[in-house]
């Protein structure tokens, strides 16, 4: 694979990709911004003992092109085959393969006629099945010709670098009810079942107050289960947490989020990891256990730790991040992972983030408790849209202006 150093002082680029829409308006209410202090406190159980710490002063990052000449790059996955292909989602629609540093020409999938793109609109997520090397099945969330949210399975075809546009199967379609905070990421949780973000369905300030709502699909992480028996194209897990209450919606696995762009799961722990894009002051990341269920991350009563809709609001009970950043840094997160590779030993037990805006790269020790400080690793990256892994757990982000994919390393 030839790479080529890449400057990590690029220019921003202002897109408007996500989250700072100028349709949002002026804010709601006027929290204090919270100020970010620098307490890192590290826990000693046995896991954590484990293994080495992460010490966030000792990152010397470095960026390295390994694909460029793509279209708005928005997503980076790969097929957890053994081919150790990445696959990378163009937002038009298409789903391009890098193949030993290579991009291959003909797309995987093209899907562009299916879908509108632009601003937060377009193929928005792609996930393949954890058996996929022996069933062939992958999942991608897009924004339909309508406006509106559709999750639909593909399959592969006999050629292992082309998909079978024909085999589409529809499983979710979602009204939307603005252009905007559409979510979009799909990821296969550690139990098998298939995750997917929602946002709030956009307009600013959560007008339908969808986040809490949880008679709707909007503001949401699902929880799904794609092996279902009896031909449906979902089931529902029998312990999702409101499989059995009433009017709620049984595919709801959170709620209260109002546009995660990008989650991820831990490879060693398994912690689920939700970046959350603000409204008007603060980008937040939150961590909790995979296997607690029906948590409130709080949108739209609370924006990152301040309330939001209401001054004096309740944070008991209500998920708080783990870490963030004001808007004096940045305007649109996007999450990333917990770093497992081998490439950049400097890297591993961090978690690495992103924001759209100012292209700034910070990361976190994975084992932080309360609420801590992240540290800013590069500046002026890009116009980051996505964090992804290759089979080996090495980081790459992608630079949707310039159309590149770059590795994270260190030196
Ligand atoms: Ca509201
Ligand atoms: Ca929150």
């Amino acid at each position: 694979m030839t790479k080529r150093r890449c400057l990590v002082a690029g220019g921003a680029l202002l897109l408007g990709l996500v989250g700072c829409a100028p349709n949002e308006g002026p804010p709601v209410a006027d929290p204090p911004v919270v100020s970010p202090t620098a307490a890192p406190t590290v826990s000693s159980s046995p896991r954590d003992s484990a293994r080495a710490s992460f010490d966030p002063s000792a990152v010397e990052l470095e960026l390295d092109v390994v694909a460029e000449g793509l279209d708005s790059p928005l997503g980076i996955t790969n097929a957890g085959d053994g081919s150790d292909r990445l696959f990378v989602t163009e937002q038009v629609g298409r789903i391009r393969i890098v193949d030993g540093g290579e991009l291959v020409t003909e797309p995987f999938l093209d899907v562009s006629e299916l879908v509108v793109a632009g601003g937060e609109q377009g193929l928005l997520g792609l996930a393949f099945h954890p058996d996929y090397q022996d069933n062939g099945r992958f999942f991608v969330n897009y924004t339909d010709t309508d406006g509106d949210t559709v999750v639909a399975e593909y399959r592969v075809s006999d050629n292992p670098d082309v998909a079978d546009p024909d085999s589409q199967r529809v499983l979710l379609r979602i009204d939307q009810p603005f252009p905007n905070h559409n979510g979009g990421h799909v990821a296969f949780g550690p139990d098998g079942y298939l995750y997917v973000a929602t946002g709030d369905g956009g307009g600013g300030g959560d007008p339908h107050e969808n986040g809490q709502d949880l008679t709707t699909l909007l503001g949401k992480l699902l929880r799904i289960d794609v092996d279902a028996p009896g031909g449906e194209p979902y089931g529902i897990p029998g312990d999702n947490p409101f499989a059995d209450k009433g009017d709620a919606r049984p595919e709801i696995w959170a709620y209260g989020l109002r546009n995660p762009w990008r989650f991820s799961f831990d490879r060693a722990t398994n912690d689920l990891w939700i970046a959350d894009v603000g409204q008007s002051a603060f980008e937040e990341v939150n961590r909790v256990r995979a296997a607690a269920a029906g948590l409130d991350y709080g949108w739209d009563v609370m924006e990152g730790r301040n309330c939001f809709e209401v001054a004096d609001c309740e944070t008991q009970g209500r998920v708080l991040p783990v870490t963030g950043y004001s808007h004096d840094d940045g305007c649109s997160i996007t999450g990333g992972y917990v770093y497992r590779g081998s490439d950049a030993p400097e890297l591993q037990g961090g978690y690495v983030f992103g924001d759209y805006c100012s292209g700034s790269i910070w990361v976190l020790d994975a084992r932080a408790k309360g609420f801590v400080a992240p540290v800013r690793v590069a500046a002026e990256a890009g116009s980051i849209s996505t964090f992804g892994e290759d089979e080996d757990g090495e980081l790459y982000m992608a630079n949707l202006a310039l159309g590149q994919i770059l590795q994270l390393t260190t030196r």
